[in-house]
């Protein structure tokens, strides 16, 4: 029997209505520009941009010298996961800089791709049935850990960098075991995917894939432009973070850095300031020539010194950089104060083979009031109790009346208003 007029055509995809389609029918997702070819070259981007983050994580956290325990170690029982941690070397002083630097501005550049990525696959999410056999259970629960260790890892990311700090307990063993979970689930993915996307590459024109929409709409850009786009939010992401590593007009740029402290302005003591003295409760009475005094012990032995004393000490120079775990840096600053060799010399050791340090600030609440530097850091001629930058004393902000600065370490490490050091293996 011929069909009259007014019967309505059969949808090609079978009797269910378009406005009646769920997400877990195939015919649900009609865009036409997701596909093998789609995936997979966002896929490698991020092979190679998550491997170079989790390697400059891993790096990161092994410069806070977390085995000089408990000071700072904030990621108690990492247990194996440890393994690799080693001696974070003074050399060359920008290390930390360029390791950081290119960890949150990397991570913060690769989110368009990530979103991107996750979007190209969206409809796998509701494959019926669920799960198929054990083999197909096991891979959705790594995907599930793939998925969510990525959320997870960029989200903690980026609030701790936006100094968004609301999660429960610390950032950074957060941060650690998440991404050993997520890492896993990503070498797992990628040693099953690589083969594929590879080849996949080299198609553009897609071949058969559940990827790749029964009923596509018709197209409103190419994949190629689509593509574009999203480099083209990666760069625009890239170049409005990558001047919080530097300072003076470049920082500028940088319009999605969070400005924690108040613009530093210009001057000797014109670089960035996240703490001011006065949120940290640091007076100008406790800070003065009268009331301060550095305290330094050793074994059996305690030294105490005014700022004037400090300064009939040898007095040593060196350009250092600031360099914190979140991703902003100053260019090399000129310090000017005490060798920290010298002053473990102060209190019985051999100037030449020191002991490590615990470093106490002023500051009486909140976090970074102390911490732990290691030997070789002590050893190094550049690292000082700074009493001066860029020719002037220490801005309060700065830490005055003294505040450390070691070579290619974290600027956690740095603490300002110091008021004892604690020479002794740690
Ligand atoms: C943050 C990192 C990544 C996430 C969150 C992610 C997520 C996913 C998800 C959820 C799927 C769908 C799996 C399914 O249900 O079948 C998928 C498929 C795929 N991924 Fe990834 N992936 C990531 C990185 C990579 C990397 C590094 C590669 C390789 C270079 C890659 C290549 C592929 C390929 C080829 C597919 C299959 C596409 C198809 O079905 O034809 N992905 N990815
Ligand atoms: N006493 C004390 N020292 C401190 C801090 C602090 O909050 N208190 N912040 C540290 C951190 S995290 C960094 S990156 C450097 C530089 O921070 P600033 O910009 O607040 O000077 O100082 C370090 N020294
Ligand atoms: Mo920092």
């Amino acid at each position: 029997m011929s069909r009259g007029p007014c019967t309505p055509p059969v949808p090609a995809y079978g009797r269910t209505m378009p406005d009646q389609l769920l997400p877990t029918s195939p015919g649900f997702w009609r865009s036409p520009l997701r596909g093998p070819w789609f995936t997979s070259v966002l896929g490698i981007v991020l092979l190679a941009g998550i491997t170079v983050l989790f390697v400059t994580g891993l790096v990161s956290y092994a410069a806070y010298n977390p085995g000089l325990s408990p000071v700072n170690d904030k990621t108690p029982d990492k247990g194996l996961l440890g393994f690799y941690l080693f001696a974070w070397p003074t050399d060359p002083p920008w290390l930390y800089r360029l390791t950081q630097g290119v960890h949150v501005t990397l991570g913060i550049a690769l989110i368009p791709v990530l979103l991107a990525k996750l979007w190209s696959v969206l409809p796998r999410l509701f494959t019926l049935p669920p799960v198929r056999s054990l083999a197909h259970a096991l891979e959705r629960i790594s995907l599930l850990l793939l998925v969510g260790g990525a959320l997870f890892e960029f989200t903690t990311g980026m609030l701790n960098v936006q100094l968004d700090y609301l999660f429960p307990g610390s950032f950074y063993p957060l941060h650690f075991y998440g991404a050993w979970v997520f890492f896993a689930a990503f070498v797992a993915h990628a040693v099953l995917r690589v083969p594929a996307a590879l080849r996949n590459l080299r198609h553009l024109r897609d071949e058969e894939s559940e990827l790749v929409s029964p009923t596509p709409a018709p197209p409103t850009f190419s994949r190629r432009g689509a593509l574009g786009f999203v480099g083209g939010g990666s760069l625009l992401l890239l170049v409005t973070t990558a001047g919080r590593s530097f300072d003076g007009p470049l920082r500028e740029t940088a319009l999605l850095a969070p400005h924690g402290g108040p613009e530093p302005g210009s001057g000797p003591g014109g670089f960035q300031i996240n703490k001011t003295a006065a949120s940290r409760g640091i007076s100008t009475t406790e800070t003065s020539d009268e009331a301060w005094r550095l305290v330094i012990e050793g074994p059996g032995r305690t030294v105490r010194l005014s700022r004037p004393e400090l300064l009939q000490l040898p007095l040593h120079s060196a350009a250092l950089p600031i360099a914190c775990v979140e991703g902003w840096s100053t260019s090399d600053q000129s310090w000017r104060g005490v060798r920290l060799r010298d002053l473990a010399a102060l209190v019985g050791y051999e100037s030449d083979a020191p002991p490590d340090v615990l470093v106490e600030s002023l500051q009486r609440h909140g976090a970074f009031r102390r911490a732990a530097l290691r030997d070789n850091q002590v050893r190094d001629p550049r690292a000082l109790l700074a009493l001066f930058v860029n020719g002037a004393p220490l801005t309060p902000d700065h830490g005055y009346p003294a505040r450390i600065i070691v070579p290619a370490a974290p600027g956690v490490l740095n603490t300002k208003w110091v008021a004892r050091m604690t020479f002794g293996d740690l």
